[in-house]
């Protein structure tokens, strides 16, 4: 959509505004600016309202803690659709809804939906204002939870008016809790609807967002744009939009690499991006470009130039402690937004898995009360296991110093990564580009609580995109592929990739790779691979390190436990690839001759 001249704080579209505002009848239209004084009013406002309590400032300064509806807690993967006018375009991965049935659907669902409320005007830029590599939203939303989100999440405001000018070009977001309010009607603490709908035009590039107040389905910028709409963007004009941590580490000599790695949610992406180096790894620096989605494009040189499309975290907060991510730690020590965490009574939060020992009382994310002695019984814990913190990226104390660089910094390797308890390594390199783009497509994760649905299953979760990818899974496929040709083509080196497992377990169920800052040792590895520098050993699919081609300086981790996380079981494997070819049925349609063929060699080598 084009922006024209509005007579408030600048140019965007009032002409789409009006249109909005006369579909779901809000009470009031606000355009957000992004100053931190209507930061502090909404905040204020929500405190008063009981939507958010603010935390103590002697403890945590400028911090509030939000508890939302217990029904609305994460994503709806169910709930989400790609409406693009072929369902093949759609694919087999995504629901999809024919586009003028979902209008009319919309329609109704929009109708008065804002009555009563007050309707933001979110203006923001995904990645560095006026960077060729960002693009720019606009997300009109009666959550003013939504508005304070959005301004620790994205370059939001005033400023972004300037870089859209009178005709700029935005991806038009709308969004609605779904819950108009009476005349005199008291409105709830949390708002939201039962029903859902998270609707995603890929041809017309435009996101609707119905009943739910919480992350990735009322957040546009983040999954909705970021990643299902910007990935067919990037299909369209050759470059790629990932759910990818980005990452820069420097060597003693000074020599940088940044890499990309993709996990799925809630497997420890924001840990990775701001590793501490272990012991034995003095002089070594790891700074956080981002921490969920990368934006990719090739650049003049031939190489991958990658942005953080976004300006914040939103985080999981269970398990963050000051040993497992201390920078994380440090990033939330004031103006933070918590959402279902617990209360301790000196007003400061508490999650399970901040300290040994929970503290002896609590108000939990429900607002109840909480007790280690009353959880034993009751199995209950003192915050929701998807529950975040949204922080500003300036908050980080490792932020590198190019983050907010226009121009993106070089990709020197991709890291994919699940959650698997047995069968995949901790660490492969794939021979080349299309043996990795089959990794990629074919990993496997077990399911977390950053969705709605069963944890802890194994899905197919190729490129950690399975719930965002915005378009037909095979072609996204296809899209890799070429891209990788015509890279390779122009003569430029392509990025080394990798996948990793930090997730093995041993008999007893217990992880055997300690992970976290432990993990510098495996990206050393890739990093010495890279250069020529490592060795390792050819196995079926790729090659991975033995024992001595690592450095255990620092470390007391055994050759027996590495054996244990590094052996290639070959009856597991030839049930793995099983489900490659159920992954590959599925998408057959439009699957790439190139993956079918990289699968022939895999099992022939494992029937040898
Ligand atoms: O809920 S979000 O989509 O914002 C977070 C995630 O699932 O990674
Ligand atoms: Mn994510």
């Amino acid at each position: 959509m084009n922006a024209v001249l509005s007579p408030s704080v600048g140019p965007t579209a009032p002409s789409w505004v009006e249109d909005i505002a006369r579909l779901a009848q809000p009470d009031r239209v606000v355009w957000s600016d992004g100053s931190d004084e209507e930061y502090d009013r909404l905040c204020d406002l929500m405190v008063d309202g009981g939507t958010m309590r603010r935390l103590d400032p002697a403890k945590r300064p400028n911090s509030f803690l939000a508890l939302s509806d217990p029904t609305d807690v994460a994503r709806v993967e169910d709930r989400t659709f790609i409406c693009s006018e072929r369902e093949e375009d759609a694919g087999p991965t995504n629901h999809w809804i024919a586009p003028a049935e979902m209008r009319a659907k919309i329609d109704e669902l929009f109708t008065g939906s804002m009555r009563g409320r007050t309707m933001y005007v979110v203006a923001f830029s995904m990645g560095p204002l006026g960077s060729p590599i960002a693009h720019v939203g606009v997300e009109l939303s009666d959550s003013p939870y939504v508005a304070v989100n959005m301004k620790l999440m994205t370059r939001m405001g005033r400023a972004v008016y300037d870089v859209l000018g009178t005709d700029g070009h935005f991806v038009p977001c709308v969004h609605t809790v779904g819950k108009p309010l009476e005349r005199g009607e008291k409105d709830v603490p949390w708002p939201c609807n039962d029903t859902k709908y998270i609707v995603h035009f890929p041809e017309t590039r435009e996101i609707w967002s119905f009943g739910s107040g919480y992350g990735g389905n009322a957040l546009l910028g983040k999954k909705c744009f970021a990643l299902r709409i910007a990935s067919t963007m990037g299909r369209d004009e050759g470059w790629l939009a990932e759910h990818m941590l980005l990452l820069g580490v420097e060597n003693p000599r000074g020599d940088k690499h940044y890499v990309a790695a993709a996990f799925p949610s809630a497997c420890g992406k924001t840990n990775f991006a701001m590793l501490i180096p272990p012991k034995g790894f003095e002089g070594w620096k790891v700074t956080t470009i981002g921490d969920d989605i990368a934006w990719i494009k090739p650049g003049a040189d031939g190489r991958l130039y990658a942005i953080n499309p976004e300006a914040g975290y939103f985080g999981v907060a269970p398990g963050t402690n000051e040993k497992t991510n201390f920078n994380c730690m440090e990033s939330m020590r004031s103006n933070t937004i918590f959402t279902n965490v617990a209360l301790t009574d000196d007003g400061d939060v508490w999650w399970e898995g901040l300290t040994k020992e929970a503290p002896a009382h609590l108000i939990d994310w429900q607002g109840r009360d909480w007790t280690p002695e009353s959880a034993k019984v009751s199995g209950r814990k003192a915050a929701h296991p998807n529950a975040r913190f949204t922080v500003a990226a300036t908050q980080n104390p490792v932020l590198d110093a190019d983050w907010d660089d226009p121009a993106g910094v070089p990709i020197s390797a991709f890291i994919f990564g699940g959650r698997r308890s047995t069968t995949v390594p901790l660490v492969t390199e794939a021979r080349d580009w299309v043996d990795g783009v089959y990794m990629a497509a074919t990993m496997g994760s077990e399911t977390t609580a950053a969705a709605g649905g069963k944890q802890g299953v194994v899905r197919r979760d190729p490129f950690a995109m399975l719930p965002f990818c915005g378009y037909n899974m095979a072609d996204y496929f296809g899209h890799w592929l070429a891209l990788g040709e015509k890279l390779e083509q122009s003569g430029a080196r392509l990025p080394a990739i990798f996948t990793v497992n930090w997730f093995r377990t041993d008999a007893d169920g217990k992880f055997v790779w300690p992970g976290f800052g432990e993990n510098m040792r495996v990206l050393k590895w890739m990093l010495d691979r890279i250069e020529g520098r490592a060795g390792g050993v050819e196995h079926v699919f790729g090659t991975t390190p033995r024992y001595e081609d690592l450095s255990w300086d620092g470390a007391d981790f055994t050759r027996e436990d590495f054996e244990t996380i590094t052996s290639i079981d070959h009856a597991a494997w030839k049930k793995e690839v099983e489900l490659h070819t159920e992954l590959f049925m599925r998408l057959e349609h439009h699957l790439p001759e190139a993956l079918s063929k990289v699968k022939d060699r895999l099992e022939r080598r494992l029937a040898a």
